[in-house]
């Protein structure tokens, strides 16, 4: 088994993350002005890793008492796999633990949120100014005392709604403080929230609240994106009646005025009704309610949220975290990964939206449980747009506000290296403490940039490693502990016994490519896929095990190898989800989208390579040759154009291929699988096509798909 056989979906040139041997020795806290590390040395994680592993019981308990419990847990753990029970008898509150607790500690004047949106004006050729933009952007600050007004109110506004402990509150809405607050006030009457990202489309609302059993839904009537509206309420209104065919009933529709200048929004007032559903204005029932509203007291073990995420089945699977093993396991997470400390003048930021995991993690709960003010961005990095093309928005955000933790995706950070070196240059980033990444793996060069011209070669790095599954960080240097190579995310955190092995659950050596696996449960792991437990046994439970007990371990579904000194790089995702722009996506998600289309026979979607987006969107497309007589059409420019729309309208524009190959048919196997790794070859423009093709239904199809490169 050599280092490339786990390569589908890889985005990693294994070529040049083998040969990577460069090495970034961690630096002491006060050359970044830090007062300490949290974790100082090698040493010292190695032996708290031992002992978290060794007594994982011991470990959990002195991290989970880091919490505030109305009643104290009486046992760590019930483990019966794949089933955790974790701080058995506990009762707490999340948004208390994030919110309240400060502020009875005598800290509600501090920052919670700063919050920068997104619309400014250019800057026009005035002399006198000494802004880059003629307007300044929008600032808002809420500290701890405005955070427990705001939940409070829009608490007892859910509650008014009929909103009741257990139920599941959908929300879709742009990043403005009212998300947050919107998130925090479902956990503060113990509903759960179910986050949607403002970027997916009617039809993925729809699926995901019925899914979910979800009645009330809190958006906005838009939000802005590179200048232009999202049309939130627009798409919601779709949603609805959607959901009213399906006979799915959704109450109430709670909406915040964002934008204003929508026509659906200006005819609308509190009462109105769409279907069945009652809409409602925030300012005329979260304004207007009690600022009164006392935190349910929750089980350890009761749901906090559920967040969809993309499947190798076409449909997206409901992730269910709950309350006690989440928080704990975020705030350590968030406090470790980048050193946070309360009152020492930090300001966290994390440019991830809310709507995916990375945005409930590291933009709300672990870094307001940790007392460190949270930045939240409404916008694209290039609004405004500069003349030569792209924008420097981040790094003026970053130096407006005193950032001292970033944390971005490669995606990104390969987009801000093609605008240019100039654009972080002109900008005064000397705030910065320590940089971090999410998403994907990072490329070396990619890497090295962030270090050179983000980090100006002061800041440790943390490449950290997780899933949407995991809750927070399973893997990542500690920033002045580990020393760091560009492309690894290095050691396993604190509690997680993370391993490569093979398909019989044998540990691997170096540098053999293998599955990564966790063999013991962690406070932070899902507890199930919502209504659907066949598929959290079989997605995660079923493929590895411990070859000596049966007992099943945890498969995250990526390919992994690790080094001579334990690091561990990961080489992408072994099943038929590929990450495009750091965003997770089913194939089968974008194929059910194309078959939807009256033209289209059969569609096969495979991820290739990509520069900035680590994946491109490939879809190969057989056509209904009737429709396209019946209809005068051909398999066109104009076609793919209507193709492409359409996954957009079905899915949401981040699943637009990047390309749409037509062909007669699909290669297959006997059986009658479609030959995606052969498809995938061709796609990527592999020379020799690596598949043996003998088990090909029919041969001219190859030869065929190979005459329609581009
Ligand atoms: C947090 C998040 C999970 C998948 C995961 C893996 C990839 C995330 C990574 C990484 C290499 C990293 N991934 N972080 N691969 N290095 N630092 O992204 O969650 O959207 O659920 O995606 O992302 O393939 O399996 P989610």
């Amino acid at each position: 088994m050599g280092a490339g056989w786990y390569t589908p979906g890889m985005s990693q040139n294994i070529e040049s993350v083998l040969n990577e041997t460069r090495k970034f020795p961690p630096v002491p806290a006060a050359s970044l002005g830090f007062a300490r590390w949290h974790i100082g040395s090698e040493e010292e994680y190695r032996a708290l890793h031992a002992r978290s592993i060794a007594d994982p019981e011991g470990f959990w308990r002195e991290e989970a008492k880091r919490l505030a419990w109305f009643r104290p847990f009486d046992r760590v753990l019930e483990w019966s796999a794949p089933d955790a029970k974790w701080f058995v008898g506990g009762k707490l509150n999340a948004c208390y633990n994030c919110v309240d607790r400060h502020v009875q500690a005598g800290f509600g004047e501090c920052e919670a949120i700063i919050w920068e949106g997104e619309p400014v004006s250019p800057r026009t050729n005035h002399p006198s100014s000494t802004s880059r933009y003629a307007s300044e952007p929008e600032i808002r600050r809420l500290t701890y005392r405005d955070l427990l007004v705001q939940t409070s109110k829009a608490a007892n506004a859910l509650k008014a709604l009929g909103v009741k402990k257990g139920d599941v509150v959908t929300i879709y809405m742009p990043m403005v403080p009212e998300l947050a607050v919107a998130i925090l006030a479902c956990a503060r009457i113990g509903a759960a929230h179910s986050v949607i990202f403002g970027g997916f489309a009617p039809t993925a609302i729809s699926e995901r609240m019925i899914d979910a059993g979800s009645r009330v839904i809190v958006t906005a009537d838009g939000g802005y994106r590179r200048g232009e509206v999202v049309p939130l309420l627009r798409n919601v209104e779709e949603a609805l009646g959607l959901l009213r065919n399906h006979g799915h009933v959704v109450e109430h529709a709670l909406v915040l005025r964002r934008v204003g200048h929508e026509v659906a929004a200006g005819a609308m007032k509190t009462g109105d009704k769409r279907g069945e559903t009652v809409m409602h204005w925030w300012h005329d029932t979260v304004d207007r309610a009690s600022d009164a509203c006392p935190c349910a007291e929750m089980d350890s073990e009761d749901m906090l949220f559920l967040l969809y995420t993309s499947g190798s089945t076409g449909k997206p699977k409901g992730i269910l975290h709950t309350t006690g093993g989440y928080l704990t396991f975020v705030q350590m997470t968030a406090r470790l990964s980048f050193n946070l400390m309360p009152d020492a003048g930090q300001v966290f930021w994390c440019s991830a939206d809310i709507g995916w995991v990375t945005g409930h993690s590291y933009v709300l709960y672990g870094i307001l449980m940790n007392r460190v003010p949270t930045l939240m961005y409404e916008g694209a990095p290039n609004f405004p747009a500069l003349p030569g093309g792209g924008g420097d928005r981040f790094w003026s955000i970053i130096a407006r506000h005193r950032v001292t933790q970033f944390y971005t995706a490669p995606t990104a950070i390969r987009t801000f290296m093609k605008w240019g070196d100039h654009l972080p240059a002109a900008h005064d980033l000397s705030s910065l403490k320590v940089l971090g990444t999410v998403g994907e793996p990072i490329n070396p060069e990619a890497w090295i940039w962030y270090h050179e011209h983000i980090g100006r070669k002061r800041c440790p790095i943390v490449d950290t490693y997780w899933q949407t599954e995991t809750g927070g960080h399973i893997v990542t240097p500690l920033p002045g502990a580990i020393a760091t190579k560009p492309g690894s995310c290095t050691l396993p955190m604190l509690g997680v016994d993370a391993v490569v092995v093979n398909e019989a659950g044998q540990e691997l050596g170096p540098n053999q490519g293998g599955l990564f696996a966790i063999r013991k449960p962690w406070p932070g792991m899902l507890r199930g896929v919502y209504g659907n437990r066949e598929r959290f046994v079989s997605n995660y439970w079923s493929r590895l095990k411990d070859p000596k007990t049966g007992e099943p371990w945890y498969f995250s579904a990526d390919g992994a190898r690790r080094d001579e000194d334990g690091y561990f790089w990961v080489m992408g995702r072994v099943d038929d989800v590929i990450k495009v722009s750091g965003h997770l996506l089913g194939t089968m998600e974008v194929e059910s989208a194309l078959v939807s289309h009256p033209a289209v026979a059969e569609a096969a979607v495979v991820g290739v390579p990509h520069e900035i987006k680590g994946n491109a969107i490939c879809a190969f497309v057989s056509l209904k040759t009737h429709w396209l007589k019946a209809n005068n059409r051909h398999p066109d420019e104009l076609l793919r154009k209507e193709l492409t729309s359409h996954v957009a309208k079905e899915v949401g524009a981040l699943a637009k291929p990047d390309q749409i190959r037509f062909a007669d048919g699909l290669p297959k196997t006997r059986s009658g699988k479609i030959m995606r790794r052969l498809l995938r070859d061709v796609a990527a423009g592999v020379e020799k096509i690596t598949q043996d093709t003998t088990t090909l239904e029919d041969f001219s199809v190859v030869a065929k798909l190979r005459e329609n490169e581009e």
